[in-house]
């Protein structure tokens, strides 16, 4: 983290310092880091499980399987080169060394697999969800709904460079619209497509599934901590599948209740007592804007087709 840190602040200098990398440095969680070579920081149990099992496991066994593969090279270089070894041997059989060479992967691959089922079985012991968040992929852009709070899909567009920059948020991170959810809360995300296959990825969660037409997917976090966190589209999908970004808020209980009654129709009334707040929560209120104006926020390159 420190190295990361110092590295970030390093390639800032390096680059001039006119990138607002360190205007971000205050709330480096939930996107990529300049500079940075290691995960980002994880933000809920299966990412914590995930990274573990990438820094304890893999990471071990490919530094030695790496180091082993160079020593043997090293070797063969230089003992076994036309100069040193004018005569070369004839054999061109082993059954020990073969035997050996076939079991030791098998035994590493078994090894890698009783720590890899265990992360997988956690990813899919979900346990009984707080809420619900059906996400829609479509070109090029993300829909959330909430069905459990009666609430229809919001589109979620990338924010043109101009808007990401007055706003001091990351470009082709940021988008217009949050998907919303509450910390600590176990959310149970829906996955499906409305064109082609996307996939939705948010790295901090430590969760991707793919968007498929016709079919949900179903995956679940439950968030440690409030911010915001980004994510993209990790499936080829055509012109603009690096202009779909995924934006996820957490926010705490309460803010995520007057979220959702801001959302809800206008007759209900809590509604009522939610809309005179504007300035009540600055992260729930940037996302009460109504739909025709969060339409005419999209700049022309991203424009979503078939937006209804
Ligand atoms: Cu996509």
């Amino acid at each position: 983290m420190n190295l990361r840190t110092r590295a970030a602040g390093l390639a800032a200098m390096l680059a001039g310092a006119a990138f607002s990398a360190q205007a971000y440095a205050a709330d480096l969680i939930g996107q990529p880091t300049p500079g940075g070579i290691d995960l980002q920081p994880a933000n809920s149990a299966l990412a914590h499980s995930a990274h573990g099992f990438h820094n304890a496991i893999l990471l071990p066994i490919i530094t030695v399987i790496s180091l082993f593969v160079l020593a043997l090279l090293i070797i063969v270089i230089v003992r076994f080169n036309s100069k040193a070894n004018p005569v070369p041997a004839k054999f061109s059989h082993n059954t020990l060394l073969e035997i050996v060479w076939t079991l030791v992967p098998v035994g590493i691959l078994l090894f890698i697999a009783i720590f890899s089922f265990k992360l997988l079985f956690a990813y899919h012991d979900m346990p009984k969800p707080d809420l619900t968040v059906k996400v829609n992929g479509y070109q090029w852009y993300w829909g959330y709904a909430y069905p459990d709070q009666k609430i229809d899909e919001i589109t979620s567009v990338m924010l043109s460079e101009a808007d990401a920059k007055k706003e001091n948020l990351p470009y082709r991170l940021a988008a217009d619209a949050s998907m919303v959810v509450p910390v600590g809360k176990t959310v149970r995300v829906l996955v499906t497509g409305q064109d082609v296959i996307h996939a939705f990825f948010v790295p901090a969660f430590g969760v991707m599934t793919s968007a498929i037409p016709g079919r949900v997917n179903e995956i679940w976090f439950k968030a440690e901590k409030t911010g915001t966190f980004y994510g993209q589209c990790t499936q080829l999908c055509g012109s603009d599948h690096a202009f779909m970004p995924i934006q996820v808020k957490v926010v705490t209980q309460p803010e995520f209740d007057a979220w959702v009654a801001s959302k809800a129709p206008k007759s209900a009334p809590v509604a009522a007592v939610m809309a005179p707040a504007p300035a009540a929560a600055a992260p729930a209120a940037a996302e009460a804007a109504p739909a025709p104006q969060k339409i005419a926020q999209i700049d022309t390159a991203s424009k979503p087709v078939g937006l209804n």
